[in-house]
Order: C-alpha cells, then structure tokens, then sequence
C-alpha cells in the first residue's frame, strides 16, 4: 500500500501542533520536513527547531528533505531532532557516498538521495545499495504549489527497473504535485511513497482524513 507524507511546509504555521494531530488522526504514513537554506533552492523554510518542538507531539516517523548546499554539517542535529530518514540531493553532495555512510552511521536512521528533474537516474547507479530511498522530484525543488512534470514518470520506472535489477529493497518517493489524478500513474510507474500538499493532503475544506481516503483510493 502507498504510503502518504504530508509536507508540513503546507500546513497552517499558526496552529502547527492542532495540524500535525489532525493528520496522524486522518491517516498519514509519516511527515515530510522540506529544509531549504536560500542557496541551493531559492527559498527558506523550517528548521530544526520546528521537528524538536512537533516531535514529542506525534508517533508518526518525520523525515528530512534538506534542499542544502554541502548538507553534511546538518545531519546530526535533524537526527537527534527525531528524524528517522535524512533525503540529501545527489546535485548538493560532493562526496554523496560519504553522506551516506555518515547518514547511515546512526542507528536506525534510513538514507534518501532525491534527484532533481534533470538528474538522470543513472547518477545513482554506483552508490544504489547504500539508498534505503530514493526521493525523485517532480517540481523544480524550493516551493510547494508547482504543477507536477509527467515526464518524471519514465524516470520512476527506470529506476524500479534499475533497483528491481539490482534486486534491491530501496523505495521509491514522489515529491511534488501530488493530486489524485496523478496519484494512480506515479504507484503504477513503481513509487511507494508520495509526499501531499495543496492539491492533494490540504485541500480545500481541510478534512485530512477524506484528502487522504481519497489518494488511497485513487492509488489502486
Ligand atoms: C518542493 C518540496 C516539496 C513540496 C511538496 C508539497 O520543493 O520539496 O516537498 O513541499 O511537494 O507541495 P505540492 O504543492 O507540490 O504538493
Ligand atoms: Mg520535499
């Protein structure tokens, strides 16, 4: 079954304790942390502070999307923050397998490499066994709110064909432009985790659990 990551970069700042409960309640899988720092991705976002203060408040797992240039520095304290999976972009890492290795140094915390639209999947080919996910985007990365690329979609099956050759267990993430009619495409192309946002988690009317009911269904 897909499983559904809510993008708290989406939800309403004012009230993110009330938002974070309403969507463990309404069925997500685990919450999507987009980090930003103005350099590698034009924008700024959350930090660490933000996981620290919701962590405590949910058991759902948290993961890390840090859109950081050289995001090495960082690591440790997103995964002391309670963040069970560190994605790092392949475009932002000199030494990605290195990343990986210190990712994957602390206990139980997974490894995502995310590509960005003109990454092809081969640039993680060498380094695949060492991904427990792979995080392709389908927006440019840095907003929320951007349509969602169809052509990505050969991407996501090249890389169920390159993982599945390798037979590896690595998973498949789609970010970006989510909604529920593109929902069924991105599970058929090989994607097990979806990442939700304005037209597809937070909706108008703002009930979560029917949004997310909805994806499922759209899924199958
Ligand atoms: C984009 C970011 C994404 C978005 C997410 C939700 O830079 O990495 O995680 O926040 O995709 O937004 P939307 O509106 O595209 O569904
Ligand atoms: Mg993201």
């Amino acid at each position: 079954m897909v499983q559904i990551a809510p993008s708290i970069i989406c939800a309403d700042f004012a009230r993110l304790g009330e938002e974070v409960a309403a969507l463990e309640a309404a069925g997500a899988d685990l919450l999507h942390f987009d980090v930003m720092d103005g350099h590698f991705v034009p924008n700024i976002t959350i930090g660490v502070l933000h996981l620290e203060a919701l962590r405590e408040l949910t058991e759902l797992p948290f993961e890390t999307h840090l859109m950081v240039r050289e995001p090495d520095h960082l690591i440790e304290s997103y995964i002391i923050a309670g963040s069970a999976r560190i994605i790092v972009h392949v475009e932002a890492c000199t030494h990605l397998l290195r990343t990986l290795q210190y990712i994957r140094s602390f206990e139980d915390t997974e490894t995502g490499v995310a590509l960005n639209p003109a990454t092809p999947v081969a640039a993680l080919e060498p380094v695949l066994e060492f991904i427990d996910q792979v995080t392709v985007m389908t927006v440019n990365p840095g907003f929320a709110g951007q349509p969602f690329i169809r052509a990505m979609l050969r991407k996501v099956e090249q890389l169920r064909m390159l993982i599945d050759a390798h037979d590896l267990d690595t998973q498949i993430e789609v970010d970006g432009g989510l909604s529920p009619e593109n929902i069924g495409d991105i599970v058929s192309a090989g994607a097990s985790v979806v990442v939700g946002g304005g037209s597809s988690v937070f909706v108008n009317g703002k009930d979560y659990a029917a949004a997310i009911a909805g994806l499922r269904r759209h899924a199958e």
